[in-house]
């Protein structure tokens, strides 16, 4: 669990990092100015517990709710007294909870539990609707919607996108042989070893059967050759394992396109030049990049 802590009073920070050092993985803490709010960001936090002491505090607390990806990170605020002005005007931000000055360790922590078990249960139900429930990877549908925005991204700051489709190798043969549910297994484990393959940014998605593609956004043709191929020879070295434990090899065939924001492509367009190039990838012999 992320937690960022907005705060100018250093006993205050100290007293909070004690109380929470052994329940809190990452703490992140900041001063209260112009500059909160991209911290923020940055750090992309669970929980945000906002230090409510200073005028100041307003106007973050503004930016901070109506920010489109700020709004859903609960948010907890520590206020000094009980004052019933204060409170009331607080009901017409949605702000998660608040505690009063002086608490106690446990009424903190008991806030931060309540928080975390709903951004957990948000993001258990958040991935059931996006993701494949057997690789994990986006859903087509999801991935169609990441694409629109980052073509539209790619259009207005001329960044390079590229997409990517594979496809395993024979895997018919695979099934045939060993069983759908090795045949399963082997999807797991390359989507596996994809993730473990793109750079941070990269969405993988499953476009149908054992054909997944690959976003890279801001990633030109030779950065995502060097990317594609070194992802093609990590699968072809990789050792699957079937359900009996008997060990068998795959590869799987790559095509991928890039846009560069100024030929005006629609997703159509783009995904028809990446399942081209994937389809010339099967044709000469597969195990293989094209672009
Ligand atoms: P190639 O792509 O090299 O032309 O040959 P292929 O044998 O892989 O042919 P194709 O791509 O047409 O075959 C896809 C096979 O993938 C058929 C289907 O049974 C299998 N498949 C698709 N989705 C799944 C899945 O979720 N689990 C398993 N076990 N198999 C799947
Ligand atoms: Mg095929
Ligand atoms: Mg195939
Ligand atoms: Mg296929």
């Amino acid at each position: 669990m992320n937690l960022f802590v907005c705060s100018n009073r250093e006993k205050f920070i100290k007293k909070l990092s004690d109380f929470l050092k052994e329940e809190v993985k990452n703490l992140f803490v900041s001063p209260i100015d112009d500059e909160t709010i991209d911290r923020i960001y940055k750090s992309q936090p669970d929980i945000i517990i906002l230090d409510f002491c200073l005028r100041t505090c307003w106007k973050l607390l503004k930016k901070i709710v109506q920010a489109p990806s700020l709004r859903e990170i609960p948010l907890i605020l520590i206020l000094r007294r009980k004052d019933e002005k204060t409170i009331e005007k607080l009901c017409n931000y949605e702000i998660f909870d608040y505690v009063i000055e002086p608490f106690l360790k446990c009424e903190i922590l008991m806030k931060i539990n309540k928080a975390s078990e709903i951004v957990e249960f948000k993001k258990d139900f958040n991935s059931l609707l996006t993701k494949d429930p057997l690789t994990g990877a986006y859903q087509r549908g999801f991935l169609l919607e990441k694409m629109h925005e980052e073509i539209q991204w790619c259009n207005l700051y001329k960044e390079p996108l590229t997409l990517a489709m594979f496809d395993i190798d024979f895997f018919k043969k695979v099934n045939d042989t060993y069983g759908h549910q090795t045949g399963d297994k082997v999807l797991i484990e390359l989507i596996h070893l994809a993730h473990n393959s793109m750079p941070e940014r990269a969405l993988i998605g499953r476009y149908g059967g054992e054909e997944f593609c690959i976003l890279l956004p801001g990633t030109d043709e030779n950065t995502a050759r060097e990317i594609l191929e070194s992802f093609r020879e990590k699968v072809e070295k990789n050792d699957f394992y079937t359900f009996k434990g008997e060990r068998i090899k795959n590869t799987i065939s790559i095509g991928f396109t890039t846009y560069y924001g100024e030929e005006g492509y629609s997703i159509d367009e783009i995904i028809q030049k990446a399942d081209i190039a994937l389809y010339k990838a099967k044709q000469s012999g597969r195990n293989r990049v094209i672009f």
